[in-house]
């Protein structure tokens, strides 16, 4: 959890420095941020086993920075991070979840009218004072409650990607109690929801007095909302709230029913039941007073004549009716996926080198890896030129060699997320492009143009043909901003005649194509691909998500083409 915590000081500290116009330490403040964000380790647990020395042994942190480290071990606080912070007492995490809002905006806004937080910014812009300060359009103003509206309406609900592994941990830890006899996560959780309420988790117990006096004094809760020997309610330090039920084990297959919801979907179960002069709740189903099943779930699925239901296909969006008539189809598995054909490494400023992505991929159980920088138009990301993709391709060229020379079974693919221009050219010539093994075109920029012109941006891009793929295809930021405007369906069409894979993008705060829209395309014969978007090997874990998505959209092995050998995939692209 301090992984976390310091992470978030020094990303904010990043942030602080910018607005002071540091030219070069912003962005190393935060690049360290993000490298202890993804640590495996403790780095609490480093620091007093090795010291500074083990702290500057973590690529990316030099002296200075293992010093403040060191101070935020030792004391829980950064000097330095207090004195920047009395100097501009804004809320930094709270403006900046805006989007559009930066360090910049946010010293102009602080030194103008005093805006600290959200309330203040929003005040203001609705005020109209926004618009007269040297540099600032009336758009902008406009922009910023758009911003807010849209941050409003998903407040309370936090990323899938930021609390599952904490709440898997939670899990972790119950599951070593010799009183708990079964356990499972549940709720929207268990649905791979992209945004969660709260967690649920489920307990089987003879013991619930010792499970629940384990759960409220786990290190982590900062204050419980009620304790009871069936249910308890915690807050943890992340600020989201964990829900622990205790049941007996004749009934856990119908509270793990009841407790996965959606309510929706549970609804529509009741009635089933019903209809069959049952009844069904979370101790069991029953015909009068007799229980006919409740210890599984497939029991209980069985005993009202349908197949099991994956929990992600919960949200009776016609599942019920397939799944009566046994005809459930067998969505894509978390083990399906062969490889990953987007990610960024050093090269574009990513934070591991395409050795230690190819390394980390490997160990994975890939048989193939994808690199795929920025290109030249994103210069904030160092997006690389035709000359340098050159370059690039021979480095990739000696490490295959090696994996060939040695017997690995394993390749990198060549390629590029290239930037989709205004008018739907590519930022790269195409005698650049054809010397790569595939091609990605994403839109970066200029994200709010009208809907005609969007589509026709995007499916001039899929005329090229060396682009394969889209990335991200609809540009939305979860808890950030909307989908750009576009013509899904005319673009599901462009891609299926030019041949072209719409991207599954895992990254939590995109999954991109969602849900709805990968049902469509496995409707109408769209192929896609899953990829992690990773800039740090340690991110590629994120494919979890994506894989959740895809198959909260139904999703088969069949639609999603990183689920091809290594041969079949290249035939593809051929
Ligand atoms: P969330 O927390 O908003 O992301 O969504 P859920 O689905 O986790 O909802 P939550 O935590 O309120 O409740 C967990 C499950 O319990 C829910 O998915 C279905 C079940 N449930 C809760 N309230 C009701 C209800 O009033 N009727 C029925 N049939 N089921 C309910
Ligand atoms: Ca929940
Ligand atoms: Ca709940």
């Amino acid at each position: 959890m301090k992984n976390q915590n310091l992470a978030k000081i020094l990303y904010e500290m990043g942030y602080f420095l910018e607005m002071e116009e540091m030219p070069f330490k912003p962005r190393a403040y935060q690049k360290v941020a993000i490298i202890i964000d993804a640590l495996e380790r403790d780095i609490d647990e480093m620091y007093k086993k090795g010291g500074r020395k083990a702290l500057e042994e973590i690529p990316g942190i030099g002296k200075n920075i293992s010093e403040k480290i060191e101070e935020y071990l030792q004391t829980g606080k950064i000097k330095y991070y207090e004195e920047l912070k009395k100097e501009m007492p804004v809320k930094i995490g709270e403006l900046t979840a805006v989007e559009g809002i930066g360090p910049k905006t946010i010293k102009a806004l602080y030194e103008h009218l005093r805006v600290r937080d959200l309330k203040d910014l929003e005040r203001v812009a609705k005020q109209g004072k926004i618009k007269s300060l040297p540099g600032f359009k009336e758009k902008t103003e406009q922009n910023i409650l758009q911003g807010i509206a849209f941050l409003k309406k998903s407040k309370g609900r936090f990323l899938l990607g930021d609390i599952f592994p904490f709440v898997k941990e939670v899990v972790e830890r119950l599951e070593s109690l010799k009183e708990v006899e079964q356990i499972s996560i549940a709720g929207s959780l268990r649905r791979m929801k992209e945004t969660i309420g709260d967690a649920d988790i489920l307990v089987v117990s003879k013991k619930p007095k010792k499970v629940m006096d384990f759960f409220i004094s786990m290190p982590s809760v900062v204050k419980v909302w009620s304790k009871g020997l069936t249910r308890s309610s915690v807050r943890v330090e992340q600020s989201f709230d964990i829900d622990l039920r205790v049941v007996n084990g004749k009934s856990y297959g119908s509270a793990l029913q009841y407790f996965t919801g959606s309510k929706d979907h549970n609804i529509a179960i009741r009635k089933i039941a019903i209809e069959k002069g049952l009844k069904l709740n979370e101790y069991g189903l029953f015909r009068g007073s007799k229980i006919i099943g409740g210890r599984t779930e497939e029991k209980i699925y069985k005993s009202l004549g349908m197949d099991w239901v994956e929990p992600e296909m919960r949200e009776d969006n016609g599942e019920i009716r397939l799944a009566i008539e046994k005809n459930i189809p067998k969505i894509i598995g978390y083990n399906d996926i062969q490889g990953d054909l987007h990610c960024h490494s050093d090269w574009d400023g990513g934070e591991s080198s395409i050795e230690e992505m190819a390394e980390t991929a490997r160990k994975m159980g890939y048989k193939y890896l994808g690199i795929s920088d920025h290109t030249k138009f994103l210069k904030i990301e160092n997006g690389l030129d035709e000359k340098q993709l050159f370059k690039q391709g021979k480095q990739i060229d000696k490490f295959n060699k090696k994996f060939e020379n040695t017997g690995v079974d394993f390749k990198i693919l060549k390629s590029a997320e290239t930037n989709i221009l205004n008018d739907g050219s590519i930022d790269i010539k195409d005698e650049a492009l054809k010397k790569l093994d595939y091609v990605i075109a994403g839109t970066h920029s200029n994200l709010k143009m009208s809907k005609q012109k969007m589509t026709e941006r995007i499916i001039r891009a899929m005329k090229n043909p060396y682009i394969k793929i889209i990335s991200h295809p609809t540009g939305r930021i979860l808890k950030k901003r909307e989908a750009y405007e576009c013509d899904l369906e005319k673009i599901l069409r462009a891609a299926k005649e030019f041949r072209v894979v719409l991207e599954i993008n895992a990254q939590p705060s995109r999954l991109d194509l969602n849900d709805k829209n990968i049902r469509r395309c496995k409707e109408e014969g769209v192929k896609m691909i899953i990829n992690s978007d990773a800039h740090h090997k340690n991110q590629l874990t994120v494919m979890e998500f994506g894989i959740a998505q895809a198959r909260r959209g139904w999703a088969e092995k069949k639609d999603i083409i990183n689920t091809k050998s290594r041969k079949q995939l290249l035939e593809f692209f051929k």
